[in-house]
């Protein structure tokens, strides 16, 4: 990026009708405007101050604002930066809007262009800037948790560390190569094989997560599977607090896949209901099951429901499916009354989801399965697939390094690796990749 010139404006906070509406500004002429839309009356560095706010030509009084001045560079930016404070009425933000593209200089913010600026004047690093987009998406405690941490520099600290070992080890590795010593030409040190073992290892640790870091993102899969009129969609509903999906006494009711999203225990789950499972001639239907088939394949978690009305008779196609990864579920209490259903020596959970029996025990224990793949122990974990394909690509260069013949060979080697961490925290930092970064933000990030 070259020198910045434009001044940025954009609203912080959400759309719609709302008490306050944040309207921030960045960049050099941020003061003049605020000098120009409140008559000169520039308020004190840091201090919130109550002031009447103008348009710059007609002098037409725009709102009653709240506004605080950062100079810079201490501001989020690291530019001059301003935050009016208005009303939220629509025709408030839009007014105070129109005033500032009046005047030169001044242009509404592209998504993440605050964050952008932020990351170009070394406030943040790339972790940390992914981490603001993450927090502002968050719906779940832990989602929130882990974006906090990654914004406290956590993984960022992790790297650049790793980064550091293996920049001394390079320095090591060119003075072995310009003095080589006499008994060991042209080999591979010890220290220097270790530290490189070391390495690796602490790679592979981090990379052999069970993808938590980038689950906890997304949310983690869990499908409801089995025979036809068991009682998914009601079970479904019943989880989701809402009508969700179609509960009929028909069977092949459900056809396509419906989706929900749910906090269980703080984490976010995606509960998937798909068509039962049975031989069908109809083509919809056997879509239907298809896409069943498909979603219990890739589940994070399954819930496999019996219908309880046939209770001990169980569907062959669903308890083929059932392995670690399910939540046994018997559903129709009312109509099997067995409390503790067994299969197959795992325990069923009996419910109905009619009355709602049941239902305590199946969230609890849907709970802990979700933890047990999603907690992190507070240890620093992936959160992308950007930091997984650098982290693999900077492991492939060591594991090369590590059995390169020549010590030219491992330098050039863990030269690589240094380049493939200096590319998740921004030290190498490539326009392409930024702006694929920086447009998944929001407007006034
Ligand atoms: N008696 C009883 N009937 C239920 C219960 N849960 C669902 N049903 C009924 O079973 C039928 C099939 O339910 P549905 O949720 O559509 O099953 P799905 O085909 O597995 O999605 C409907 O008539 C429901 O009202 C229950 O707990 N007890
Ligand atoms: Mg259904």
């Amino acid at each position: 990026m070259g020198p910045i010139e434009e001044t940025i404006f954009a609203v912080a906070t959400g759309v719609g009708r709302a008490a306050v509406a944040v309207m921030r500004l960045s960049g050099p002429d941020a003061g003049a405007a605020l000098d120009a839309l409140t008559r000169g009356g520039r308020p004190q560095a840091r201090r919130a101050t109550r002031v009447t706010l103008r348009h710059p030509f007609g002098g037409e009084s725009l709102d009653q604002a709240l506004v605080l001045w950062f100079p810079a560079p201490g501001s989020y930016t690291g530019e001059d930066v301003v935050e009016f404070h208005l009303h939220g009425g629509r025709a408030v933000v839009q007014a105070v809007a129109e005033a500032l593209v009046s005047l030169p200089r001044l242009r509404p913010a592209e998504p993440g262009e605050f964050t952008r600026r932020a990351f170009a004047a070394g406030k943040l690093d790339l972790t940390e800037a992914e981490a603001v987009a993450d927090l502002v998406d968050a719906d779940t405690a832990a989602q929130r948790r882990q974006a906090l941490r990654q914004l406290g520099g956590e993984l960022g600290r992790l790297y650049d560390g790793w980064r550091e070992r293996l920049i001394r080890l390079l320095a090591h590795l060119e003075a072995a190569i310009d003095f080589p010593e006499e008994d060991l030409p042209g080999e591979l040190d010890r220290g220097a094989r270790a530290e490189l073992s070391a390495l690796i290892s602490d790679l592979d640790r981090h990379l052999v997560d069970g993808r938590r870091g980038e689950r906890l993102r997304d949310g983690l899969s869990v499908a409801i599977i089995g025979p036809p009129n068991a009682g998914k969609s009601s079970l479904l509903n019943r989880l989701a607090r809402r009508e969700a999906a179609i509960v009929s006494a028909q069977s092949g009711t459900t056809r396509d896949v419906i989706e929900v999203h749910l906090d269980i225990a703080g984490y976010p789950v995606i509960l998937a209901d798909t068509a039962g499972l049975r031989d069908s001639t109809d083509a919809v239907e056997s879509e239907g099951i298809r896409r069943a088939l498909a979603r219990a394949a890739t589940a994070d978690i399954k819930i496999a429901v019996f219908d309880g009305a046939c209770w001990p008779i169980t569907d062959a196609a669903t308890v083929g499916l059932v392995d670690d990864d399910t939540l046994v579920v018997v559903n129709k209490l009312d109509r099997h009354g067995e409390a503790v259903p067994m299969l197959g020596g795992r325990a069923g959970i009996g419910v109905s989801a009619r009355s709602g029996a049941g239902l305590d025990t199946v969230l609890a224990r849907l709970g802990v399965m979700v933890a047990a793949r999603l907690d992190t122990a507070g240890r620093p974990t992936l959160t992308r697939v950007r930091h997984r394909v650098a982290i693999e690509a900077c492991r492939g260069a060591l594991v090369r390094a590590a059995g390169a013949p020549l010590p030219e060979l491992v330098a050039e080697d863990v030269r690589l690796a240094v380049r493939a961490l200096g590319r998740v925290t921004g030290r190498v930092a490539v326009d392409e990749v930024l702006d694929v970064i920086f447009r998944e933000f929001c407007i006034g990030k």
